[in-house]
This record gives structure tokens, C-alpha cells and sequence, in this order.
């Protein structure tokens, strides 16, 4: 009976398409077709019945539910490089892949985590999120991580749901866990589990299940890569974005995971072409319950973490405005000294030398000129010279064997590993502190304890390639050349039509 009426409605729809493209090809066999709606063939014949109809190469008034159409240019001398059962899938099937179909029921590190549960390590409780809100999940090879935008419920109970290729809810197969570390769920491997979603109880409705994005590869496919903190506020950006994954490219990174809550359009242009050439990935932010943006920094934090996990072996956790240096050794680049490091240290960790930046960063591109007087590492030198160790330090971390990973260091590390404070006199974070920012005037009049000031600059073949490689880019992208309305009109005839210039207004 049901399989009759899927049938019903099928022939309905091919009906309907029919319909379509009679009319546009001027046939009448329409109303044939509509009539053998009602003749309800026998389901069982359904694929003989099909199969005859497109083995029919559509004479003009038969009663043909597809006309054999050719194809432009006879394209029959090729094979498709792969071919699968194709016959076995239909629209009501997952293909199911090789790589899930694996079944956890546990998850690794499960009694150190309930130690960290007890001591509340990195507990912050602080957003107004109602509901878990899952933001990205990851799966490795015996277990899946979901990363929440909420930061709510510390160590609660808490359930993953899975779901199929077609969003349909594995019945049964929930996984209950709990909220660990803060605004993250570990959670088992399902057969199958394309999905996923975190709900408080089993009858909750569970918000959007998301892709679950894989991890499982074993080996990472890059040496060193950088998460950068949410960009958002008033500040033109572009300048600054080059300017920082040129300099972390010349370092030896090879991919960024850049978190956006805003930018401007024209500031978007660039970071869409970085995505265009398989250097960066965007992941936009936006929350379902009110939070200010920067509220979002610890969020990003894990997420990055989890996301980075078996993706790169070493990642760096930095804000817009920071460049780790080689000082003692300039000519020498951040990935040298990774692998100088021994493989009992999974941190290291970069004391801070403050540059004072008084003025915005340009807007837009005028000229190459004004871009390299504008170029931050070029015309912001007036450094601190004392340094506190401890005082808001940055990290590049080994991401996997670290368990709780926060702004400026790892509250919690799974093996013995260590985490190696690099001498400040070898290298150390140059961070161009914007000395007009209006969110915390207090960290301005603390950074101005850290004098006497000195004229620094970054390493000669720096600047040299990174002026080079900025100015590259940015005229790659924004340097247009407007041709004059004549030789537009021509280019417009040429597509058949005469355009009103003003009109149009370009
Ligand atoms: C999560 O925290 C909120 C706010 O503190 C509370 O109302 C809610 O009951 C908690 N959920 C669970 C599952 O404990
Ligand atoms: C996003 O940023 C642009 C450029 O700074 C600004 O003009 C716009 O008002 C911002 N939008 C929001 C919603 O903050
Ligand atoms: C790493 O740690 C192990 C055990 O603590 C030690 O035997 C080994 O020498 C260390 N390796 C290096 C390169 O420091
Ligand atoms: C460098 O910055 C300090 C602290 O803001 C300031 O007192 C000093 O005048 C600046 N030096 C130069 C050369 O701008
Ligand atoms: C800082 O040093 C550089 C290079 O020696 C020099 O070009 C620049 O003028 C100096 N800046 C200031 C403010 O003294
Ligand atoms: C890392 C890098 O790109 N280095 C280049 C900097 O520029 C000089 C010449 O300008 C090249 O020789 C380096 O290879």
C-alpha cells in the first residue's frame, strides 16, 4: 500500500516534469502521460517499467515518461575514473564509508578527566547560553568531540545523538556523557554517524545536528599551523591580516583556522582568497543567546584545539596583533626551533615584548607606496624591554596531548610531557598593543611598566620578503585596473548588448 503511493506520487512528479518540458518543446503528449497516472502499474514492475521507458528512445508522440535526449557532443569514449554500485544506491540510502564503521563505547581518558571534573579545572559558567548549542564535532579514531558555543553546565550530564547521511536520528545508539572540558562533550563512534548533537535529556529536541568533520586520518597533514582569535571591532583589518599570515607563512606555517564574528567586505575579499588557495579556513561565529564578541575568546580557544588535533603536529594560539620572533637568532624561523624541540615537550611556552601601535592600521589599498609606510612591522618599533615571564604569554602547542587547552597556556596535559618556557632573550611574542583600545584602558597602563623603550625592527630578510609578499597579494587583490567607459562599452557590445554606463553605474 505505502510502496503504491510512493509510486503514485513518483509518477506524479515525472508527470509534472513532463508537463514542464512539453510545453517548452511545444509537444502535446501530455495528457497522455497524465492519464497513465491513474493506471497504478504493480509496484514490482516498477524498475522493468522504468527501464523500458528510458530504453525507449522517445518517438515524438509516444507515450514516453523521458525523451532520450543527446548529449551536445558525443562524449561515449570515456570511463568514469571510479565507479561504485550505483544500482544498490538509491534515494532512500547512506553509502556507508569505510572509515565509519567503528563503534566505541568508551571514550580515552576517562578517569583523568573525572579528576579535572572534581578539581573544576578551567570551570567558567560565565554566558548566558540555555541549551548546549553545539558548534563544530570532530571525529579520531576511537572517539568523537563536539565543541559548544555554550559555556554553561561544567561537568553535567549529558547526551550525544547521531544521525545518518540524511539527517535521520540513529534511534538507540545515544551515548551519555558530560560536559568536559568547559563548552565540549567527548562522546563514542557510531556506524554510520555522519551528524551529531548534544542534548541535556533523551526527550529533549535536539538543536541542528551538525557534520561531524574528520580527524581520524592518524599522520597530520601539517608541520605547523596557527589559530587566530575572533576578529571583530571597528579596526580595517586587511593590512593586518596579510601582514600576519604572510609573516606566519615566512615562519614556516602552512595552513590558519581564522574565527570571524565580523569584518568588513572589503577585508573579506582577502581572507576569501586565502580559502580560495587552500591556506585558511574561515569558521564564522555567531551565537543563538546574546554574548559581546569578546566573549567569544575562550569558545574559540577549544574549538581550535579540538579542530587542530591530528590536523598539525605543532599549533600556535594568537591574536591578530602578535608575531613570535627569533631574537638571538633572527635568521633563524619559528619552525627551526620546533624542530630543535624534544619530544618530551608538547608546549612551548613565548614571553611578551609590548610595540606600542598609536594609529589604525588603512582601510583600503591607495598605493604601494602608502601601503609599506603603512606595513605594522615597518612602522611600529618603539618596544618594551622588560618582561614578566608569566604575564599573558602565548603558546604552539602539541595539540593531542594536551586536555584542556585556555588563552595563554594548558591547564591540563595527558602524558608527562613538558611545557618549555623559551628563553625570552632566544625568541618571544612581538605584540603591537593598540595603545587607544577602549575595552581594557587598565592593560595600557600596566604595559607602560614594561620601558624604558627602544627603536626595534624585525630581521632584514623579514621585512625584505614580507614586504614583497604583502605588497604581492594585496595588489593581486585590490589593485584594479579601471578601463575607461569607451573600452567598457566595447566589452558590453561584445556581450551583445549596449549598456547605459550611468545607468548601470560602474
Ligand atoms: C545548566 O545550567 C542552567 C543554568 O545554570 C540550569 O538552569 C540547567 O538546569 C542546567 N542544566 C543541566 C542539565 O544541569
Ligand atoms: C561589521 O563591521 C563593519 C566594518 O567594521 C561595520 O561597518 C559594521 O557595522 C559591523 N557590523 C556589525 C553587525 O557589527
Ligand atoms: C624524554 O623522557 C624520557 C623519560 O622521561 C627520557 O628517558 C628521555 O631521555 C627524554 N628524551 C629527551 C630527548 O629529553
Ligand atoms: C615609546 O612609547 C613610550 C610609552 O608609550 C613613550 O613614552 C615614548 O615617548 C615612545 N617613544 C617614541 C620614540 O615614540
Ligand atoms: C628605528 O630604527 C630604524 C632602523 O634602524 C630606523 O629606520 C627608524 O627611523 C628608527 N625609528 C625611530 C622612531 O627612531
Ligand atoms: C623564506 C624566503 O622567502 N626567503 C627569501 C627572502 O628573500 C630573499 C631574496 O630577496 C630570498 O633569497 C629568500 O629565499
Amino acid at each position: 500500500m505505502f510502496q503504491n503511493q510512493r509510486l503514485l506520487l513518483l509518477l506524479v512528479l515525472i508527470a509534472i516534469s513532463f508537463l514542464i518540458i512539453s510545453r517548452e518543446t511545444k509537444k502535446t503528449s501530455s495528457q497522455i502521460v497524465l492519464e497513465s497516472t491513474t493506471e497504478k502499474p504493480n509496484p514490482n514492475e516498477r524498475i522493468s517499467f522504468l527501464g523500458n521507458v528510458i530504453e525507449n528512445h522517445g518517438e515524438e508522440n509516444s507515450e514516453d515518461y523521458f525523451l532520450a535526449v543527446q548529449p551536445h557532443k558525443n562524449i561515449n569514449n570515456g570511463t568514469p575514473d571510479q565507479s561504485y554500485e550505483e544500482d544498490h544506491f538509491d534515494s532512500t540510502k547512506c553509502n556507508l564509508q569505510e572509515w565509519n564503521q567503528i563503534e566505541t563505547n568508551t571514550i580515552p581518558n576517562q578517569k583523568y578527566h573525572n579528576l579535572l571534573m572534581k578539581s573544576k579545572t578551567e570551570k567558567h559558567n560565565t554566558l548566558l547560553n540555555k541549551s548546549p548549542s553545539p558548534f563544530s564535532a570532530y571525529v579520531y579514531s576511537d572517539h568523537i568531540v563536539v565543541t559548544l558555543t555554550s559555556e554553561q553546565n561544567y561537568s553535567d550530564v549529558v547526551f550525544c545523538r547521531y544521525y545518518d547521511c540524511k539527517m535521520r536520528e540513529l534511534f538507540g545508539q545515544h551515548f551519555e556523557s558530560r560536559y568536559f572540558p568547559q563548552s565540549t562533550v567527548f562522546c563514542g563512534r557510531r556506524k554510520g554517524a555522519e551528524y551529531i548533537s548534544i542534548t541535556e535529556t533523551l526527550e529533549d529536541e535536539s538543536e541542528f545536528p551538525i557534520r561531524i568533520i574528520r580527524r581520524d586520518l592518524g599522520k597530520p597533514s601539517h608541520f605547523f599551523t596557527v589559530c587566530l582569535s575572533p576578529l571583530y571591532g571597528e579596526e580595517p583589518k586587511f593590512l593586518q591580516i596579510v601582514d600576519f599570515i604572510e609573516y606566519y607563512k615566512l615562519q614556516g606555517a602552512t595552513f590558519f583556522h581564522i574565527y570571524v564574528k565580523n569584518v568588513s567586505n572589503y577585508d573579506r575579499i582577502l581572507l576569501d582568497d586565502y580559502v580560495r588557495t587552500g591556506e585558511v579556513e574561515i569558521i564564522q561565529i555567531h551565537d543563538h543567546f546574546w554574548r559581546a564578541d569578546f566573549m567569544w575568546h575562550r569558545v574559540q580557544i577549544n574549538d581550535c584545539h579540538f579542530r587542530s588535533k591530528y590536523f598539525s603536529k605543532w599549533t600556535a594560539f594568537l591574536d591578530i596583533d602578535e608575531r613570535i620572533e627569533m631574537k638571538k637568532y633572527p635568521e633563524l624561523r619559528i619552525v627551526d626551533l620546533l624542530d630543535e624541540t624534544s619530544p618530551n615537550v608538547s608546549t612551548l611556552h613565548f614571553s611578551i615584548d609590548w610595540i606600542v601601535k598609536d594609529q589604525l592600521s588603512p582601510a583600503k589599498y591607495l598605493s604601494d607606496e602608502e601601503l609599506k609606510e603603512n606595513m605594522i612591522f615597518r612602522k611600529f618599533t618603539n618596544s618594551s624591554t622588560k618582561t614578566d615571564t608569566y604575564k599573558q604569554p602565548k603558546c604552539i602547542i602539541r595539540a593531542e596531548r594536551i586536555a584542556i587547552m585556555s588563552i595563554h597556556h594548558p591547564p591540563a596535559i595527558y602524558d608527562n610531557s613538558k611545557i618549555s618556557v623559551v628563553n625570552y632573550r632566544i625568541a618571544a611574542v612581538r605584540h603591537y598593543r593598540n595603545s587607544f583600545h577602549k575595552l581594557f584602558p587598565e592593560q595600557i597602563k600596566r604595559m607602560m611598566e614594561y620601558g624604558p623603550w627602544k627603536n626595534t625592527t624585525v630581521a632584514p630578510w623579514i621585512s625584505e620578503n614580507l614586504t614583497k609578499n604583502i605588497l604581492k597579494r594585496v595588489k593581486y587583490l585590490y589593485d584594479i585596473k579601471i578601463p575607461s567607459d569607451i573600452i567598457k562599452q566595447k566589452y558590453y557590445a561584445k556581450e551583445g548588448s549596449q549598456m547605459d554606463l550611468e545607468r548601470i553605474n560602474v
